[in-house]
């Protein structure tokens, strides 16, 4: 191309750019969903149309991570990475000492609202939305009858009261009210966090769609216990089910999770509705995440205080306009990788203290790669490196590592740790993940000062809520 006519095509693309009105977002966050619960992205027995729906219209990563915890509360270090961008080291859970990205989409001229979970303390909230609606403060209640406020314009909660309805379905009201109120004055960032399908699994009442344990897949990772001390054996989410796990328990537990998952799908399509009968259909970028998985049987564990994939892997799904349709990508992300990208595709400048890198190349062009390795952490118990083919996973606490081949070996079954072949590749990644940790600001030593015994067995007196380890 000549340099005249490039300078006339750069040029018609600042016009229809500077044209083009700011997209709006709809983001979509549940809790707790594995990334292999949809149905248009392999699951072969759950049921997801919507979400199927929104697979077919963008682009879904199949390679986007949540980094870890720095407590048993995933959600919250979860949710904080997301909305600041910032990596698991550097997070404030609380949001206070850092801008958040709804913020920086409402200083940018965007109308920020959230209805659902907020789990990074009250006082964060003003700091992040304008508007927010059914709001559930905390976590882990019964979803039927669970206290929601608003958000008043002085930055107060109203008092928290209990709807007749499930939160996830009063959320999801709030939010098509405000789509409803949208004159196009503005362009809108409307965040709905969904309570589910976080344990307890409960839907409505009557809802139709039910599963059949029987016909549900044990996960190919199944175990009834897992096979060492992994440093939070017997937190709340583990004593969901009893040791040693068993098959029926674990297939009856997924048939509910399935289910709840089914109910969820259901109010992603009155969303989607909504979106698709508005004047804004054309420009609206709907996303779709979740701010963990969750183990369910696999590797014998139950929640998501552990570095497999089924928990730290999420579904991502962005579907918009310039976006290509019925995508997959195998870009490595992380969640906090999410909002620098939304801020890119909206014209909305990063804040100052966010971390995370924008991808909005890859949403152009599903093929392009995206982190080159992820690195993950759970406590100072857990420590884990995948370089986009080997999985490294160190438990300092035990002097335990493992080593999976990910391309071959998906479900992380066949621990290659001690394999002398692998012995080269396993100290030079002990070495990145340790220099990496200290890049991020991580100080936890790779081996512990105390060691404790790797063996493990399911105690008779396990901590109850309140007590040290639950
Ligand atoms: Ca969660």
């Amino acid at each position: 191309m000549s340099l005249p006519r490039l300078f006339a095509t750069f040029l018609a693309a600042v016009v229809s750019l500077a044209a083009a009105p700011a997209p709006n977002v709809v983001f979509i966050f549940a809790d707790d969903q594995r990334a292999d619960t949809i149905a248009a992205l392999g699951n072969p027995v759950i049921k997801t149309p919507n979400l199927d729906r929104l697979v077919k219209r963008g682009v879904a990563f199949t390679r986007a991570y949540m980094q870890g915890g720095n407590q048993g509360a995933t959600c919250v270090p979860s949710r904080a990475m997301l909305l600041s961008g910032r990596s698991l080291a550097q997070i404030d859970d609380r949001l206070m000492r850092h801008e958040t990205w709804p913020h920086a989409f409402g200083a940018a001229g965007y109308a920020a609202f959230a209805a659902g979970k907020w789990h990074n303390g009250p006082p964060s909230l003003p700091k992040s939305f304008q508007q927010a609606r059914a709001l559930f403060v905390g976590g882990m209640a019964n979803p039927m009858k669970a206290p929601t406020s608003d958000l008043l314009p002085s930055g107060k909660l109203t008092p928290a009261k209990v709807s007749p309805k499930h939160l996830c379905e009063e959320a999801t009201d709030e939010t098509l009210a405000f789509l409803k109120a949208q004159d196009g004055k503005q362009p809108f960032f409307s965040y709905l966090a969904f309570d589910g399908p976080h344990d307890p699994h409960i839907v409505p009442d009557g809802f139709p769609v039910t599963y059949d344990p029987a016909s549900i897949p044990l996960p190919p990772n199944f175990l009834p216990q897992h096979p060492f001390d992994n440093g939070e054996m017997v937190i709340r989410d583990e004593q969901l089910l009893k040791w040693p796990r068993s098959e029926a328990a674990v297939k009856e537990m997924l048939a509910e999770y399935y289910r709840y998952v089914t109910f969820l799908d259901v109010q992603v399509g009155r969303v989607l509705d909504a979106v698709d009968a508005s004047p804004f259909a054309g420009n609206t970028i709907v996303v779709f995440s979740a701010d963990s998985g969750v183990a369910r049987g696999s590797h014998g564990l139950i929640g998501k205080q552990n570095l497999y994939e089924h928990s730290l892997r999420v579904p991502l799904i962005i579907a918009g306009p310039g976006i290509p349709a019925d995508k997959r990508s195998e870009a490595m992300c992380y969640l906090l990788d999410v909002m620098p990208t939304l801020g890119k595709l909206c014209g909305v400048a990063a804040p100052k203290t966010s971390q995370g890198r924008d991808f909005a190349e890859v949403l152009k062009d599903p093929a392009r790669p995206g982190r080159p390795f992820l690195m993950f952490g759970y406590r100072d118990v857990q420590k884990a490196l995948n370089d986009g083919r080997w999985k490294l996973i160190r438990y300092p606490h035990v002097d335990r590592t493992q080593l999976f081949d990910l391309q071959s070996d998906p479900f992380e079954t066949k621990d290659l740790s001690a394999d002398p072949a692998q012995a080269e590749r396993i100290k030079a990644m002990l070495t990145k993940l340790a220099a990496e940790m200290k890049a991020d600001g991580d100080d936890d030593p790779l081996t512990a000062a105390k060691l404790e015994p790797a063996e493990w067995k399911a105690p008779k007196r396990l901590p109850r809520p309140g007590q040290k380890g639950y």
